[in-house]
């Protein structure tokens, strides 16, 4: 088991793993957890919880190929700095990774990695990356959010329409036509997003907002990647999709010495 922090306050619940400042759990008070997470997830030391909020970072995907599959930040252990009451309904956690001899040997850079959590009936996350070193880096990044939902078959995305992305599958880029919908594999990096993005489910909406970002990953295995996926259930692609909140692709942040990024995510 990992050490985690679990807030409860009069709007909604949390888990998150020091691990990766890795939410595994956030849920409104008398609904259905918002996020979702796999009934065989891994909660061991060095291997990513599979569902709730992976931090991809400092690298998403293979976008840095030096380095493993979405950076090393989501296995890596935070520091908590701290779990402030702002009033009954919202409170927010801090925590923070900086650079380590390991990390260095990873990814040579000094650098402070600040993730601030409000939790109230939105759940609010702000992933700042600080450059302390002499050199200029680059990053991307994702929140790699992973929804729960009814049924794959009853959900749509909507606000990416003309939307021009990467399909991760065909290596094509293509624009989007209308809603999102899931009929096969779908992994996919939009570009050039600022509007509010909406998973359009049965009997909810559930509303995504980013700022300093402009790329927005959606994501389902479908069936047979699904059986190939480590710590997920074969069916388990009917019970979620991801919609990433990134800095991804083309959309990667260059950080002189000094300077800092925030990625920011609103969900409710
Ligand atoms: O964001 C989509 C994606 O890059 C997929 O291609 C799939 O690999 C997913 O992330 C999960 O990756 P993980 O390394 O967590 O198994």
């Amino acid at each position: 088991m990992l050490d985690y922090i679990e807030v409860n306050n009069s709007s909604a619940s949390i888990k998150i793993a020091l691990q990766g400042a890795h939410i595994f759990h956030y849920a409104r008070n008398g609904e259905k957890p918002i996020l979702w997470l796999s009934e065989v997830s891994n909660f061991e030391k060095g291997k990513a919880i599979r569902g709730g909020v992976p931090i991809c970072w400092p690298s998403f995907g293979m976008n840095n190929p030096s380095l493993p599959q979405h950076g090393f930040a989501r296995t890596a252990e935070f520091k908590h700095l701290g779990t402030q009451e702002i009033d009954s309904n919202t409170t927010v956690v801090t925590l923070k990774l900086t650079h380590s001899k390991e990390s260095l040997k990873l990814w040579p850079y000094k650098f402070e990695l600040l993730f601030k959590v409000s939790i109230s009936d939105k759940l609010t996350m702000e992933l700042t990356t600080k450059n302390l070193d002499e050199k200029t880096f680059k990053i991307t990044q994702a929140l790699h959010t992973y929804f729960d939902i009814s049924h794959i078959s009853d959900v749509r995305v909507r606000g990416l329409d003309k939307k021009p992305y990467l399909d991760a599958l065909t290596n094509k880029q293509l624009v989007q036509s209308g809603d999102v919908l899931f009929e096969e594999e779908v992994d996919r990096v939009y570009q050039e997003v600022k509007e509010q993005i909406l998973l359009v489910d049965k009997n909810r909406t559930i509303h995504i907002e980013n700022e300093g970002s402009s790329s927005v990953v959606i994501w389902n295995p479908w069936i047979e990647k699904g059986k190939r996926m480590s710590a997920m259930r074969d069916d388990a692609y009917n019970d979620f999709v991801c919609i990433e909140s990134a800095n991804a692709y083309e959309d990667f942040k260059m950080l002189k010495p000094g300077e800092a990024h925030t990625l920011k995510a609103v969900i409710y």
